[in-house]
């Protein structure tokens, strides 16, 4: 065949096998055998091989994964992804409703009514049709760049039909379908594999893999349900013509979502599904109700970060019975003192729970848990497991009662509780190392510093050791100190050095999260950032220049105040300063700019239409970096005519390799 021929028949066989993608884990309705199908297949593998400048970024073929990443990268979201209000009761649904009819001055609303999800939020960036970035929901305005593992799910799209906008942002859920989740445990069992308690943490632990192939062995699948970012998108009405919209476009929409009027319209379908919840393919821990009309969502706009047009109405957490073995004292970072039941093992809300929270003393009173009771345990989501309430009372000797200890169980400091609170606080502030590991835990936790690496385990030995006292010391470690640690050797500790090392480089916002002050959380310090631009302003600010930013109230206003005020906390600010420590203030460049942004591309062979400079030229201006060899870190080949040893390479190694066509597609966005 010729080359347009071979071209023609490649595009075909893309189209093709996409199609019957669809068919088969869209619409679980194949047109074709699986011998049929993997026939189609193999001849575009062998294709691609033999012509490997056929090879595009949205074929079929690149759905069973590449070469390892060494991270993911980040992924700021042009639009943030927000979180849902939840409603537990009737009566908040209701309350939802007068809200919403008032505010609109209607007398019945219209609503669309769906699942809620127990996955992971995605989002999902096509530009000009092509699927360019596909990012986890993250802290809802930076996430990470999963786009390789997305491409791997069957149910995605790896491109739109034709007519597809500029950009469209699709958000929705990566989940595991129940039966997948037990055929990958049946699976692991049989090579004695690391089984997974729920399909959510399934679904997460395969998302989150840096081997793409991994991924791809995977069964994971992908709900739409909401629209992100857009250009160039014909105006919609509702949210049901979204819906609409996704599924002709070939995504999976759930099949209970639907519109719904009023209250008694919500609090049916509420039922509804509660009752066909357990024959569901997948895991949901609620219902979401949202207006119907666009124009009415935009009115009635947000409120501290959640939609007012929406609320997810969840089903009761799950409760089991166990019996109570004893009762602990966990400190926590700000010196609470937190009475945990420890239990008889038992199943619930999909995982394995050993202890169960009884919130402080009053509550341990209110319930009236005794060592030796049997108690009901719940647990919801992702929230940590309580005693809901004595069921049997146990035999309730004297020594079975709980007593609030008056010092700390770790540091043997004085326990205080002030008048009027709940909380009992060890008064040993940093003194006691309980503290300083929460301290140290919080400051290299995921959303705060990320450093990969520094867990429990070592943070223990660190501290017992008094080889680090504040977050500062870290950034003075020793890489022999950590290597001679227990269960630590050369190559573990290069990584926690390097991981640390890398922290230096972060945001304001993180960087004012990961200090630990009281009621300061993620949103909070963001705002901050946002206000303040740098550390020493917020450090000079007093309440009342506080009390300027958004949410920040008087008690956050004294927290922070108190925080700066306080010179051992002044002294590790400067040291982290000392260390290298440097934030940016603004939000990092939106990858969406450029799907190019930050990747590292070589040039092989000769393009139709592009001189290798003009090539050059363009991926640097979108961002990109041109480099003049393939190894694990190249993100794209670009191959044209005599392409050589470098497209051979490109394959081995799994990685994408474009065409000129490809190339222009990508960096469309930039031009
Ligand atoms: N099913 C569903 N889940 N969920 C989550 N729809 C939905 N919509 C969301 C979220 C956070 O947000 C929009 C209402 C903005």
């Amino acid at each position: 065949m010729i080359a347009d021929e071979l071209r023609a028949r490649a595009a075909c066989l893309r189209e093709d096998i996409e199609q019957h993608n669809y068919r088969y884990y869209v619409l679980d309705d194949p047109l074709i055998s699986d011998p049929e199908f993997d026939r189609l297949f193999r001849e575009l593998q062998s294709l691609e091989a033999e012509h490997p400048e056929l090879l595009t970024a949205d074929s079929p073929t690149q759905r069973v994964g590449g070469a390892p990443a060494a991270e993911f990268s980040q992924a700021t979201h042009r639009q943030p992804m927000l979180s849902l209000n939840n409603a537990f009761e009737d009566a908040e649904v209701e309350a939802f409703d007068r809200r919403i009819r008032e505010a609109l001055e209607i007398d019945a609303v219209e609503y669309a009514v769906e699942p809620k999800f127990d996955g992971l939020a995605i989002s999902l960036v096509y530009e000009r049709g092509l699927l360019t970035r596909g990012a986890t929901r993250g802290d809802g305005y930076t996430g990470e760049d999963v786009t390789g593992n997305l491409r791997t799910v069957r149910s995605i799209p790896l491109h739109l039909p034709e007519g597809a906008p500029e950009v469209l942002e699709v958000r929705g859920e990566v989940l595991m379908l129940r039966e997948d989740f037990e055929q990958l445990n049946r699976n692991q069992q049989a090579i004695d594999g690391k089984l997974f308690a729920n399909p959510r943490n399934a679904a997460a632990g395969s998302l989150r893999q840096l081997d793409s192939r991994i991924t791809a062995g995977r069964k994971l699948t992908f709900y739409a349900y909401g629209l992100g970012y857009a250009e160039g998108l014909a105006g919609f009405g509702s949210h049901s013509q979204v819906i609409d919209y996704f599924k002709k476009n070939r995504f999976l929409v759930a099949p209970e979502c639907t519109v719904v009027k009023g209250l008694a319209g919500l609090l049916d379908y509420y039922r509804t599904i509660g009752t066909a919840r357990k024959g569901l393919p997948y895991d949901i821990d609620g219902v979401v109700y949202k207006v119907n009309s666009l124009t009415a969502q935009q009115q009635l706009g947000f409120v501290s970060r959640a939609p007012r047009f929406a609320v997810a109405h969840k089903f009761p957490a799950e409760e089991a019975t166990s019996t109570v073995l004893g009762i602990d004292v966990q400190v926590g970072r700000t010196g609470a003192l937190t009475p945990v039941a420890r239990l008889q093992p038992v199943f619930v809300g999909g995982v394995n729970v050993t202890n169960a929270t009884l919130h402080n003393e009053d509550e341990v009173r209110r319930k009236d848990v005794h060592v030796g009771d049997t108690v009901i345990v719940r647990r919801a989501g992702d929230v940590i497991p309580e005693v809901v309430r004595v069921s049997v009372p146990g035999p309730r000797r004297a020594e079975d009662r709980f007593e609030m200890p008056v010092r700390c169980p770790v540091c043997e400091s004085q326990v205080v509780r002030s008048e009027g609170e709940a909380i009992a606080r060890c008064s040993g502030g940093l003194y006691c190392s309980a503290q300083r590991k929460q301290a140290l835990l919080h400051f290299a936790s995921r959303r705060a510093m990320d450093i990969e690496g520094l867990g429990e385990r070592l943070v223990d030995q660190l501290v017992d050791l008094d080889l680090v006292r504040t977050p500062a010391d870290l950034y003075a470690l020793a890489e022999e100190k950590l290597a001679a640690l227990d269960r630590m050797a050369e190559k573990s500790a290069a990584n926690i050095t390097a991981a640390i090392s890398k922290s230096k480089n972060t945001t304001l916002a993180r960087l004012i999260y990961s200090l630990g002050i009281r009621n300061v959380g993620e949103s909070t310090a963001r705002d901050l950032a946002a206000h303040f631009g740098n550390l020493d302003a917020l450090m000079q600010a007093g309440i009342d220049d506080l009390q300027q930013v958004s949410d920040v109230g008087p008690v956050v206003a004294e927290s922070l105040a108190q925080f700066f005020s306080e010179p051992h906390n002044r002294e590790v600010i400067s040291g982290l300063l000392a260390a290298g420590v440097h934030y940016e203030t603004a939000a990092p460049r939106p990858v969406a700019n450029g799907a190019a942004a930050g990747r590292i591309f070589v040039l092989t062979g000769t393009l139709p239409g592009l001189t290798r400079d003009d090539a050059k030229a363009r991926i640097e201006a979108a961002g990109g970096r041109v480099t003049g060899s393939v190894s694990k870190k190249t993100d794209f080949v670009v191959a044209g005519a005599e392409a050589g040893s470098k497209l051979e390479k490109a394959l081995e190694l799994g990685i994408t390799v474009l065409d000129e066509q490809g190339l222009l597609a990508l960096l469309d966005k930039n031009d």
